[in-house]
């Protein structure tokens, strides 16, 4: 039996490309940054603490001294910001790992305040598609391009009082889902992952309280970052014909965006 043509493929390395990550500053984030400079590629990241990122270049040049790290604070939820990010050549990459995203509160539509929406509008619709039109161009006229968009699991199947976070996120796979479709043949691969429970952040941010955002996981042993970020190099690093359309990647303790099992509970 000839088994050579299964031992020949080894995963392209990633190493010597370039990369846009939004929200680079903590979580998902930071963590595909990590994981993308150990597999050599060079980084542009964006996030809105500088202090942050100034730890995070410095700490990664340390570890990966040949790597090129740009950095840039901003909020992406200003339209002041993505000018700011073409003007320091942000969007001259190979891969665009468009993470920047949030959740504010869990009311139901009736109570919500349209304070808490409007950010969540701002920064994981507006920002993320205004941010994908800007660099689709370069990498269609480059011949060559790779778009991840952090999307969720809440994106999929959404919950009660998760209205406006739910539907950004359905609308920002809905945006990739046409993405695809619009740049199919062009070697554009779009991406995305729809992660559910991971402790970052994210719910104490949401939840506006660190103890209501630790009890989100009580019980039960949700996704980190660094699940989410080694899939997304994972799925970076397939042969260019294979495109990894949509990953919903959930913890073992949750069935569904609304039923998670806890222990003790
Ligand atoms: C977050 C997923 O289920 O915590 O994107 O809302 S969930």
């Amino acid at each position: 039996m000839d088994l050579s043509s299964y031992f020949i493929n080894p995963e392209p390395a990633l190493a010597g490309k370039s990369a846009l990550v939004t929200g680079a500053s903590s979580g998902i984030g930071l963590a595909s940054a990590c994981r993308l400079a150990e597999a050599g590629v060079n980084l542009k990241l964006t996030g809105r603490r500088l202090e942050r990122l100034i730890e995070l270049k410095s700490a990664l040049l340390e570890r990966f001294p040949k790597l090129l790290i740009d950095i840039l604070a901003t909020d992406l939820a200003q339209p002041a910001s993505w000018d700011q990010l073409a003007q320091a050549g942000f969007y001259e990459v190979d891969i665009l790992i468009n993470n920047a995203g949030l959740a504010h509160g869990r009311d139901k539509v009736e109570t919500a305040r349209f304070e808490d929406w409007q950010p969540m509008i701002d920064v994981n619709i507006t920002a993320a598609f205004e941010i994908t039109r800007r660099i689709v161009p370069g990498m269609l006229s480059r011949g060559q391009g790779d778009i991840v968009c952090l999307g969720s699991a809440a994106g999929i199947y959404p919950y009660e009082g998760g209205s406006v976070y739910c539907a950004s996120k359905a609308a920002l796979r809905s945006f990739c889902q046409i993405l695809r479709r619009e740049t199919a043949g062009q070697n554009l691969r779009v991406m995305l992952m729809a992660p559910g429970m991971v402790e970052t952040e994210f719910s104490t941010r949401r939840l506006n309280s660190p103890e209501a955002g630790k009890a989100v996981y009580a019980g039960m042993t949700p996704l980190t970052e660094n699940d989410v970020a080694r899939q997304l190099v994972f799925a970076l690093s397939q042969p260019r014909h294979v495109n990894w359309d949509e990953l919903l990647l959930m913890a073992t303790d949750q069935g569904w965006t609304d039923k998670v099992v806890r222990k003790n509970a």
